[in-house]
């Protein structure tokens, strides 16, 4: 795995000059995630959201690698379009070149709006990584709720107040359902964990076949709390158990960090104003909902990765 001191040489892959808000991690993660792609040719793709918005302001750009930008609903077909072309290419010695293939999305564009194309990808087996950075919510458009989005958590269109605590429903479990097509590999991480992030590119684009990464990136605007608690905050949901960081490879799991004594949710929530309403009088039972949820969840990971590994 490259050192620390290895990676601070390598040639960045996404730069500065973006319009990202001051904080966000999804480009931390895309600047960390391209770092560990290493210098290999690499050619990514990335559907309409926050990340593509603000890096390919025309006529500039803030990719130093080659990207295509796709629709809200094919970043995974696209890509492995261009994987099977490339493959083809090479088929006929037409390129010898060795070259790595990511596609990225938000939330909205993966749990939602491009999951049959990236459930299509996989199932083909494309040998390309997909990366999901997950703000939970679609934030360019105004902070509306997805599939991705917590339980009781405000957003434009899940607004707390007298009729719903938020979100009425819970969060899809996307990882779960990319386990579930067999990958070559597929991990969770956050950018908290930069080194275990990294690992996981490495190890994703050394998998023989279709891999993916969920990658949870804490956003200032539409989670509410000041820009100088991202990595806080991304450290907190992997120790209050809200965002295990795991992996899954050849039908085993492994779960990266088992915090010694987890610290309780309401330590993530409390400095996010979308679950501002949860600490007010009245509300103690949506927060052992919560709880409750969390901890199941992490049994459930737990007896996996037991099960698996037996
Ligand atoms: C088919 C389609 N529907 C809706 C839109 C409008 N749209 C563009 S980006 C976006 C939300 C993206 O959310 P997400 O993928 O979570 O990315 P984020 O903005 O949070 O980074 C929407 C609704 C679109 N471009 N195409």
């Amino acid at each position: 795995m490259a050192s620390l001191k290895e990676l601070s040489k390598r040639t960045e892959g996404l730069v500065g000059g973006h319009r990202a808000c001051a904080g966000c991690a999804a480009s931390t993660a895309i600047r960390q995630i391209l770092l560990a792609a290493g210098d290999k040719p690499t050619v990514t793709g990335i559907c309409t959201g926050c990340m593509e918005v603000v890096t390919t302001i025309f006529p500039y750009t803030a990719w130093n690698v080659n990207l295509v930008h796709n629709a809200f609903e094919n970043s995974a077909a696209t890509v492995s379009g261009m994987e099977a072309a490339y493959r083809a290419l090479k088929r006929k010695g037409k390129i010898d070149a060795e070259i790595q293939f990511i596609a990225f999305g938000g939330d909205g564009g993966t749990y939602d709006i491009g999951l049959q194309s990236l459930s299509g990808a996989i199932e083909r087996r494309h040998k390309m990584l997909y990366v999901c950075y997950d703000n939970e919510a679609y934030m360019n458009t105004g902070y509306q709720r997805s599939s991705a989005t917590p339980y009781c958590a405000h957003t434009t269109t899940s607004p707390a107040g007298t009729k719903i605590p938020g979100k009425p429903q819970k969060r899809k479990d996307l990882t779960e359902i990319i386990i579930a097509h067999d990958p070559a590999y597929a991990a969770q991480a956050t950018p908290g964990y930069y080194m275990d992030l990294i690992r996981k590119v490495e190890k994703a684009l050394a998998a023989d076949g279709p891999s993916f990464i969920n990658v949870l990136s804490p956003c200032v605007p539409g989670w509410g709390y000041p820009l100088n608690q991202t990595m806080n905050i991304s450290k907190l949901a992997v120790e209050t158990l809200f965002w295990p960081i795991y992996e899954w490879q050849d039908g085993k799991y492994k779960i990266n960090m088992k915090p010694r004594e987890p610290k309780p949710l309401v330590d993530f929530l409390k400095l996010q104003a979308r679950f501002r309403h949860l600490l007010k009088p009245g509300n103690e039972h949506l927060l052992e909902e919560l709880q409750a949820e969390v901890n199941r969840r992490w049994e459930v990971l737990l007896r996996k990765e037991q099960a698996t590994n037996g």
